[in-house]
């Protein structure tokens, strides 16, 4: 019993000082990372949302005021990129986000025809990468071990063409009851080339995507096991055949 209230405490008391929180602020891709907010929709202020039913599910958005950016990010199919967390868009890769914050991480893409002005809401999006939960340790932690950087593959056989590229982190700490999930997301703007175009992937909307009551949303994270099985939120992952 002492571990769990520990680690609840320590989550309200950081909470308390809003050192918490987190934002995909810049994005690596064909081996340059690029400058914090460059082609990405960063937020002032790393709040979570957390109505999975509203239109700021989809590129984040108020209360967490975002800025637009004019520059679309060229991207290889078939190569990793990396999103890269930060604590804020001042910090550095030792501070992503309180180790506390538990949960899945996913990454979303949706094709669209102007990726700087497309709001990103509603249908289109397909999940390209997802961690969950595996021998007692959250992808979030894996996350944060690896200084900010989440890999996210982009699938060789989609089309060409622009897309708004969807990084997601969910910190559990407060999600035993409904709404308490917390889901950190930025759109990134990018332009792919190179692939094949021959895939049709099943699209989903988001909002949309999730539900309150998701069994990976609606959980207390703190009665799992190491062997516990976690159930990601999300459509199915998209992969090439
Ligand atoms: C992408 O990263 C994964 C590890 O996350 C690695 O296994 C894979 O080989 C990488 N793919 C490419 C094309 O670099
Ligand atoms: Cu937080």
């Amino acid at each position: 019993m002492k571990l769990p209230l520990l680690s609840i405490f320590a989550c309200i008391s950081s909470a308390s000082f809003a050192s918490a929180h987190t934002i995909f602020a810049q994005l690596t891709a064909d081996g340059k990372t690029y400058a914090v907010s460059h082609g990405i929709r960063t937020p002032s202020y790393d709040g979570p949302q957390t109505n999975v039913m509203s239109n700021n599910m989809a590129c984040n958005g108020p209360p967490n005021p975002t800025t637009p950016s004019d520059k679309i990010i060229s991207v290889t199919a078939g190569t990793n990129v990396s999103a890269v967390w930060r604590h804020t868009l001042q910090s550095g890769p030792n501070d992503v986000m309180d180790p506390g914050h538990k949960g899945p991480v996913m990454a979303y893409l949706k094709k669209v025809t102007n990726a700087k002005t497309d709001s990103g809401v509603g249908d289109g999006w397909f999940k390209i990468q997802e961690g969950g939960y595996s021998n007692g340790k959250w992808a979030t932690n894996t996350v944060i071990d690896n200084k900010g950087n989440q890999i996210i593959p982009i699938p060789k056989c989609i089309p060409d063409g622009q897309y708004l590229l969807r990084a997601e982190m969910v910190a559990l700490h407060g999600a035993r009851s409904s709404g308490g999930a917390q889901l950190y997301m930025e759109c990134a703007q990018i332009e792919i080339t190179g692939g094949t175009g021959t895939a049709k992937p099943k699209t989903y909307s988001i909002p949309g995507v999730y539900k309150a009551n998701d069994p990976g949303l609606l959980i207390d994270i703190y009665s799992m096991k190491t062997t516990s099985n976690y159930v990601i939120p999300g459509p199915p992952l998209f992969t090439c055949q």
